[in-house]
């Protein structure tokens, strides 16, 4: 017994005397083992911080051939498989299967709010109007040429991210905030971000709130907010830091945090400021008037497209169906102006783009056309801003929503 311990631990120690070796082989390795060492440290003080839970082992128990393309963590182990190994994870984080679904049940599977106004709003005939919705439409458009082969969802917050992990939804377009915990944890990855937002609150002028308040202000005030969502826990770290006892309250679904402080059971309420904004737009009743404050959000809100973790194809094409509403925004191209853009592209550029010689949208295992059928059938980022947002008073023009040539954030890769 003593004797076959110590043998496994010297084969053991000679073993990761091997695996260090190899690491530190190349100065290309080298340079990856750091990373992955990082990488390592990194998540398991983001486990420890989590207390072991569910989300942070199941991540862990993935199968290596999915996880990250195998560059984060064991790269050493990973130099030493062999080639048919090296074949199959590439394989397998190639294409996770999203696309061939997609197309094999003819729509996509698209989670939104359907209670978030400008974003997703259920419809009485069920239909989802919004900006979401609408990015919902542009990836079935450029997936399956068809804008309408979507199939909404409808999920409250809390609701949200088991339907992305357990493929009740191919994509989540539902006022998402990308966060390290969700990226890493929860089994989702992250797209472009199509809206930054910041949280603010919303409370009534009449209760001695303006524009100017800040969170200082808010002593005593129950806030309403709902479940399983950033904000809930910004407000609380927001309330801390200025010094301020309040009553948090949540609910699971915002229309009822809304009615509520219509009713006065919430002195304050708060969410994005996106949110805040069109439901002042649609809902202050002409007896009342709402307040947004800080004029600083007290947080970031990066917005945008979640779908499941390690399908790097579906990612490419949600990805760069975000890019290519952009990169049609940056030549002057929009659903009014595409057709003529496509019959004489103004630019190299355009014509891969929209299509034309050279398009790369096979490579992702889409139909040449397909970023001309998102702009032509859904429009670039900018109509569906003007569509959605700007009538409820929220601002493209020099805000971080923006275009970088304009000042804004908005800077897609190029389409090369
Ligand atoms: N961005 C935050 C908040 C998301 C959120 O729930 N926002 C509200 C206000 S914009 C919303 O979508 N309400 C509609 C609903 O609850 O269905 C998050 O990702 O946690």
């Amino acid at each position: 017994m003593n004797n076959k311990s110590t043998l496994a631990k010297l084969l053991a120690l000679v073993l990761a005397f091997a695996m260090f070796a190899v690491a530190c082989g190349s100065d290309d390795d080298t340079t990856t083992a750091d990373s992955a060492s990082n990488d390592d440290t990194a998540e398991t003080s983001s486990d420890d911080g989590d207390n072991g839970s569910d989300d942070g082992d199941m991540a862990e128990d993935e199968p290596e051939a999915t996880d990250d393309g195998g560059d984060d963590g064991d790269m050493a182990e990973d130099d030493m498989v062999e080639d048919d190994m090296e074949e199959a994870e590439v394989e397998l984080t190639q294409d996770g299967g999203t696309l061939a679904a997609i197309v094999g049940r003819g729509e996509l599977n698209c989670g939104v709010s359907g209670a978030a106004i400008a974003f997703s709003v259920t419809q009485p005939d069920g239909s989802q109007v919004g900006f979401d919705a609408d990015y919902c439409r542009a990836v079935a458009a450029a997936i399956l040429g068809d804008a309408e082969a979507v199939n909404f969802v409808a999920l409250t917050a809390a609701e949200r991210f088991t339907a992305v992990q357990t493929g009740q939804v191919d994509l989540l377009m539902r006022n998402t905030t990308w966060t390290q915990s969700r990226d890493t944890d929860v089994g989702m990855d992250f797209g472009p971000t199509t809206y930054f937002d910041g949280q603010q609150l919303m409370a009534r002028a009449s209760d001695g709130f303006d524009a100017s308040s800040t969170v200082a202000d808010i002593d005593g005030a129950i806030v309403c907010t709902n479940a399983g969502t950033t904000t809930e826990k910004n407000i609380a770290d927001a309330a801390d830091a200025s010094g301020v006892s309040i009553d948090l309250q949540t609910f699971e679904d915002f229309n009822i945090v809304t009615d509520t402080f219509i009713t006065g059971g919430c002195d304050i309420i708060t969410t994005d400021g996106s949110g805040l904004v069109g439901r002042k737009a649609e809902q202050q009743p002409a007896d009342q008037d709402w307040v947004i404050f800080p004029a600083s959000p007290i947080s970031k809100e990066p917005l945008g497209p979640t779908y499941g973790q390690n399908d790097s194809q579906f990612a490419d094409i949600v990805n760069w169906t975000v890019y290519a509403t952009l990169i049609a925004d940056e030549n002057g191209i929009n659903q009014s102006n595409v057709d003529g853009a496509v019959a004489d592209p103004a630019t190299a550029e355009v014509g891969r783009l929209l299509g034309g010689e050279g398009e790369l949208q096979s490579l992702m295992g889409l139909p040449a056309d397909a970023f001309y059928q998102v702009i032509s059938q859904v429009g670039s980022y900018s109509d569906m801003f003007d569509r959605h947002l700007t009538p409820v008073g929220i601002t493209l023009d020099g805000s971080f929503n923006d275009l970088w040539t304009n000042g804004g954030l908005m800077y897609p890769p190029p389409a090369r």
